[in-house]
């Protein structure tokens, strides 16, 4: 006779098939550590039995491999966790209970281990016993069986838990597919193409949260307006190429002359790029307006067509928002382009700084 359930309902009443069942192989299956990835893998799913009932245990095993799972067993809750935390099976089995530990509490305490609330748990349960099925659900099982259990039922469960299992991996990892592009996209719709600083509309952004955040706390806000000097002679004489590649290490060196994680340099249009420096009074905008100068400066770049130099400079308007003062941006910019066409209109490759007044 097979001990195999050859019918719909799994019995476990007659003695003498137990006995015969349980005399054949009850030597404990080698349990060989798993990692995720392997789980994750092409092999057939591994399914881990939980149950006190050696025989049932014995038939679940034997008839999950027939349907060609891969299948480990474990006694008890305890044995189960630390079954698990070896092998990550992709579906777990559960009798609700069982000694040492049972069921509802080994659910538990998987909801805490690494994966252990993306396991799909099957409890396994009595017939008719609606509490143990509330229960289930409430200690973080998937579905439940009731003993006896129909064979077709629990293969439906099973192959239904492993499908939901993957769909959630599959959307997990077009998620996380997803996430990496919006980052991209979020990085490139703020970055100005050309000098790889922020871009206007990241600026723009920018100043109005800081200028919000400055009010807010009662602290200052600065801002430099840099514009490189006879950029149109330089462009005219070097070929726009050039003027391109000048505008991206003048973009870099201006970077450079900042210090703080909130500082920002981004192109303002054209040949001129802004610095917002949160929580910054007009000594420290200042000293920032003339390193950037000296850093542009540095970088010796030839311009033998600028009438201030034989190098490219830049000249810097720099505007301060204090906490006394009624922060509005629009003020701050015409501030910082007011200082600026001073440092022009007094020579270039100089720093001026404005006061800001209201009208
Ligand atoms: P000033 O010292 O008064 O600032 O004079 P300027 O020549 O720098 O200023 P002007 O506004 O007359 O000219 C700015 C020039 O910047 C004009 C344009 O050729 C150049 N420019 C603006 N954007 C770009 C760009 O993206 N690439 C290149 N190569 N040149 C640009
Ligand atoms: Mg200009
Ligand atoms: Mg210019």
């Amino acid at each position: 006779m097979s001990l195999l359930p050859s019918d719909e309902v799994m019995t476990i009443d007659d003695i003498s098939d137990r006995n015969k069942y349980l005399s054949q192989d009850i030597s404990p299956k080698i349990i060989q550590e798993t990692n995720i990835s392997e789980t994750l893998s092409s092999k057939p799913p591994l399914i881990l039995i939980v149950d006190d009932d050696l025989l049932i245990r014995k038939i679940l095993v034997r008839y999950l491999e027939r349907e060609n799972y891969r299948v480990i067993e474990a006694a008890d809750g305890m044995e189960a966790l630390e079954i698990y935390q070896k092998c990550y099976p992709n579906v777990i089995l559960l009798d609700a209970m069982m000694p040492v530990l049972d069921g509802f509490e080994c659910c538990l305490r998987l909801q805490q281990l690494p994966y252990g609330n993306r396991t799909p748990v099957l409890m396994i349960t009595a017939l008719e016993d609606r509490e143990s099925v509330d229960r289930a659900y409430e200690v973080g099982a998937s579905d439940y069986v009731t003993k006896p259990i129909h064979w077709a039922v629990l293969r439906q469960r099973v192959s239904h838990l492993l499908d939901q299992a993957n769909l959630r991996q599959q959307l997990e990892a077009a998620n996380q597919q997803l996430s990496v592009v919006v980052q991209e996209l979020r990085r490139l719709v703020s970055i100005d193409g050309l000098t790889q600083v922020a871009n206007r509309r990241c600026l723009d952004e920018y100043l109005e949260q800081e200028c919000k955040r400055a009010q807010r706390e009662k602290i200052p806000l600065s801002l430099v307006l840099c514009d490189i000097d006879f950029f149109k002679s330089y462009n005219d004489n070097y070929g726009h190429q050039e003027g391109d590649r000048c505008l991206q290490e003048i973009a870099q060196a201006i970077s450079k002359s900042t210090n703080r994680p909130a500082d920002l340099v981004a192109r303002y249009g054209g040949e001129e790029f802004a610095i917002i420096l949160p929580n910054t009074g007009a000594e420290g905008a200042l000293n920032v307006a003339i390193r950037a100068t000296e850093v542009v400066r540095s970088l010796q770049l030839t311009h033998d067509y600028s009438k201030v130099a034989n190098h490219v400079t830049i000249s810097c308007g720099v505007a301060t928002l204090l906490p006394s003062q009624d922060f509005d941006v629009l003020h701050l910019l015409k501030s910082a382009d007011l200082a600026l066409y001073l440092a022009k209109a007094e020579g270039r490759n100089c720093v001026r700084q404005g006061n800001y007044v209201l009208e």
